[in-house]
């Protein structure tokens, strides 16, 4: 084909070799991000141009948690100042004034460019995998990785044992489940994590409540993204996305500060 002689078996370990490479590489990083939403691509970003072994665990094959289906499937992202220009600046994204202090995205770009500049900065994706557990150490109390498999698997509904990601720090960027905390706050009660789930619409109090309290939950577990509103019973804001991209600034902030200083 094309002046080249293509043997199946070659195809195979090209895809074998490389993706054991990988797999072998990124079982142990500095940064563990389970979520490829906004807060969790956002963080992902600052945290490899800070020069941190960076990996996003999403259990979609596809990037975005929820931009894609934004405002009630509307092809229309809204978000405020200051998080407007940080996505001009650092992302590239084109912003549209709305008024009233409002701009708008393209979801589409918004993803896209998410994705591609957090890329670009050193992080690395691993989409269709899905994060159950978590790894944990006492004395002191700590989390310290992952207990991960294929999506593919938790769909067939068949028992297979996880493998593991060690990590120096893991954030919960899962959204409105908190799903990484939920299960630590299930399996580990002498933690003493609640999740008490997010509450009703107020927006201007979720907004700034959500940047607020996004940090640390225990060593080594950070939350950010509407996760936060769910560990905290924080009010949700709807369509108005500010908050996820300056929450997840917020936790890359956090993260590279706490490891400096390990
Ligand atoms: C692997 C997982 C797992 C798992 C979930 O929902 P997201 O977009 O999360 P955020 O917090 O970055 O953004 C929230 C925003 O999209 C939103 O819903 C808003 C602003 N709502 C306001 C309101 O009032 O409703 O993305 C989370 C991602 C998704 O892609 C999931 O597939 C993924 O995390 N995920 N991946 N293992 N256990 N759980």
């Amino acid at each position: 084909m094309y002046g080249v002689s293509i043997r199946e078996s070659e195809i195979t370990r090209a895809i074998v070799k490389s993706a054991l490479k990988f797999l072998d590489e990124y079982s142990s990083v500095d940064v563990a991000i389970v979520g490829a939403g906004p807060s969790g691509m956002t963080a992902a970003y600052y945290l490899a141009r800070a020069g941190l072994k960076t990996l996003v665990l999403e259990r979609r094959f596809s990037f975005g948690g929820g931009i894609g289906g934004a405002a009630s499937h509307l092809p229309s992202i809204v978000v405020e100042h200051p998080a407007a220009q940080i996505l001009s600046e650092d992302f590239n994204v084109r912003v549209q004034d709305a008024g009233n202090g409002l701009y708008v995205v393209d979801p589409a770009e918004m993803i896209a460019k998410l994705a591609a500049k957090s890329i670009d900065a050193g992080a690395k994706y691993l989409l269709g995998i899905n994060v159950e557990d978590v790894i944990y150490r006492d004395k002191p109390a700590r989390i310290v990785g992952l207990a991960v498999y294929w999506s593919s698997i938790q769909m067939a509904n068949i028992h297979t044992d996880p493998f593991f990601i060690e990590a120096r720090a893991v954030i919960d960027a899962t959204g409105h489940d908190a799903e990484v905390v939920s299960v630590v706050a299930r399996k580990n009660p002498e933690f003493g994590l609640k999740v008490p789930g997010e509450r009703s619409a107020y927006v201007d109090l979720a907004e700034d409540l959500v940047v607020k309290y996004t940090g640390k939950v225990m060593e080594g577990l950070y939350v950010t993204g509407m996760a936060v509103a769910a560990v905290y019973g924080l009010p949700r804001m709807g369509p108005i996305f500010g908050s996820m991209i300056l929450s997840g600034k917020r936790v890359a902030e956090l993260v590279i500060n706490d490891l400096k200083r390990i």
